[in-house]
């Protein structure tokens, strides 16, 4: 890994970027996920590379939604897995619930490799590697899934996702919660709950808002969830792009 100095500017988007080179390395990450991480960084300097309050608001509703569900499930990919392993760990066994390696560019050894990653970072329950169920309405191998986990969840976390799959695991009835940096992107528009926030730091938020809500009795979490309005926290997110705009253009 380059040695990157901790006092350059741009320390947090540099170590995010070796993160993503060194996942390609180590065969965890896909070539494209070079391209999707550029196209994150360039939201994340519209949001102002922070945690919105429209993002913060559709965390803790996410937090709630994971916390109510039936049975949830975390999906990864070969971007979450290079970005976030430990942080994805820690969050799926804080809540009880499994990761599921779920590729978009799929190859079994490349869903062995993260599946180990994964377990190497401390993950209790990772699945992915066997599929036995098939998402409908979906091509090719974007359909694998697992009973017990993305198959039959309620809810499903989906980092970084493409938006077919948010459509079509949205079509099966689950509630679906998208980190997408992008509000314009199909995913972040069709979701149930998105948090417009880059995984880097809505994953550590996310789990914080899980410990600090899991006191909380189910009726106060049901009536959050109840009560949210996806399509309000969007156009939140983009008058806060705006009001970022603006701020810079007055400069
Ligand atoms: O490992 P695989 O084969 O499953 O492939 C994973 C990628 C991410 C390459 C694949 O799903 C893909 O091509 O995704 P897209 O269509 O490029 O979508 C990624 C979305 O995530 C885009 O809207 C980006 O703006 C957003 N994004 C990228 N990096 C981040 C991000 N959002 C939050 N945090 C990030 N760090």
């Amino acid at each position: 890994m380059t040695d990157i100095p901790r006092l350059h500017p741009r320390y947090a988007s540099l170590v995010a970027r070796e993160k993503i080179v060194v996942g390609i390395n180590k065969g965890l990450t896909s070539q494209q996920g070079l391209i999707a991480q550029g196209r994150g960084e360039c939201f994340d300097y519209f949001v102002g590379e922070k945690t919105t309050a429209s993002a913060q608001e559709a965390t803790k509703i996410a937090a709630a939604m994971l916390l109510t569900a039936g049975q949830a499930v975390i999906s990864v990919n070969g971007n979450v897995a290079a970005l976030a392993a430990s942080e994805v760990a820690d969050l799926a066994n804080s809540l009880d619930i499994p990761l599921e390696v779920n590729l978009f560019h799929r190859s079994e050894e490349r869903v062995k490799k993260i599946a180990d990653h994964l377990r190497a970072a401390g993950a209790k329950k990772v699945i992915g590697e066997t599929p036995n169920a098939k998402i409908p309405g979906l091509e090719h191998a974007r359909a694998l899934a697992t009973k017990g986990g993305i198959y039959d969840a309620d809810a499903v976390l989906i980092p970084l996702e493409d938006g077919d799959r948010c459509e079509a695991l949205l079509a099966m009835g689950k509630k679906v919660i998208a980190i997408d940096l992008n509000p314009f992107s199909r995913t972040a528009q069709k979701a149930t709950v998105s948090i417009v926030d880059n995984l880097l730091r809505a994953i550590p938020n996310l789990a914080a808002q899980v410990k600090e809500l899991s006191t909380k009795p189910r009726p106060v979490l049901e009536e959050l969830v109840g009560q949210y309005d996806n399509k309000e926290i969007l156009a939140a997110a983009v008058r806060e792009i705006q009001s970022h705009f603006d701020k810079e253009a007055a400069k």
